[in-house]
């Protein structure tokens, strides 16, 4: 049985990190059987989640699990896609993991209320007395992650723009079809989902997030991954919901 470590399900999402929604879509589309444990970034080989255990192996890293699996279980995630369509799908991939999600992330850790009503809460369990230096190493882990990428050195503004750059791009690319590939879901659906859904929840309010609803097709988009890949999880986009 295949072990996915996460983050666990909060925030009005079925899953908190984006990444690990991308690889439990992934085993999804393989209909490979998995269960989800939560674990820490520091649990795993790479410093950050997902990792999965698979029979004893493990493997991090949401684009090295999903090799993994298609070469240890023998499928394809782009089945039906030509060389052409593939190298497409890997661009669109990075943009939305090196890019967009980024400027995605953005507003949950720098807008002060996203930040108390979602990753200050990721501590709770720990010792009233622990909290305030977990939180702390957090905060500044993060801040020194995002100006490496280069995201902080822009105003909020600028990094709205930047992020809706994308959001243009990929509304262009799925245009009236349902999935980003074609009329069926491929791969690079699982990231894209993962994001948007991120984007969308409305635990967190954000400019972007205004932006990001009036992308009609994205956000119907995000419906139908939700509806096709966690059909029994109550999602809705509207509104702000209350922190727990
Ligand atoms: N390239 C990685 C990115 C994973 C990632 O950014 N994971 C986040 C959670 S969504 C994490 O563990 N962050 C903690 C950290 O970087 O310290 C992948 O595709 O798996």
């Amino acid at each position: 049985m295949i072990i996915l470590y996460g983050a666990g399900p909060g925030f009005g999402l079925p899953e908190i990190s984006p990444y690990t929604m991308k690889t439990a879509v992934q085993l999804r589309m393989a209909k490979l059987d998995f269960v989800v444990l939560q674990a820490m970034p520091a649990q795993s080989p790479k410093g950050q989640l997902p990792f999965i255990d698979d029979d004893g192996e493990l493997v991090a890293d949401s684009t090295f699990i999903r090799l993994h699996l298609e070469w240890k279980y023998g499928f394809d995630l782009d089945t039906g896609l030509d060389a052409r369509q593939r190298a497409d799908a890997w661009a669109i991939e990075r943009m939305v993991e090196n890019h967009f999600g980024w400027t995605a992330a953005w507003p949950r850790y720098f807008m002060e209320d996203n930040f108390q009503r979602g990753p200050a809460r990721f501590f709770d369990q720990l010792p009233e007395e622990r909290r305030p230096g977990m939180l702390e190493a957090m905060r500044s882990r993060v801040a020194t992650n995002f100006r490496a990428v280069g995201i902080t050195r822009h105003e909020p503004d600028e990094i709205e723009w930047l992020g809706t750059r994308s959001l243009q791009s990929l509304s262009a690319i799925l245009g009236e079809k349902p999935y980003l590939m074609g009329d069926e879901p491929s791969g690079v659906d699982a990231i894209a989902f993962a994001q948007l859904a991120g984007l969308l929840t409305p635990h967190f309010d954000s400019p972007l997030r205004r932006q990001a609803e009036g992308f009609l097709n994205l956000s119907a988009y995000t419906d139908r991954m939700m509806a096709r890949f966690y059909p029994d999880f109550v999602w809705s986009r509207v509104g702000i919901l209350e922190a727990a």
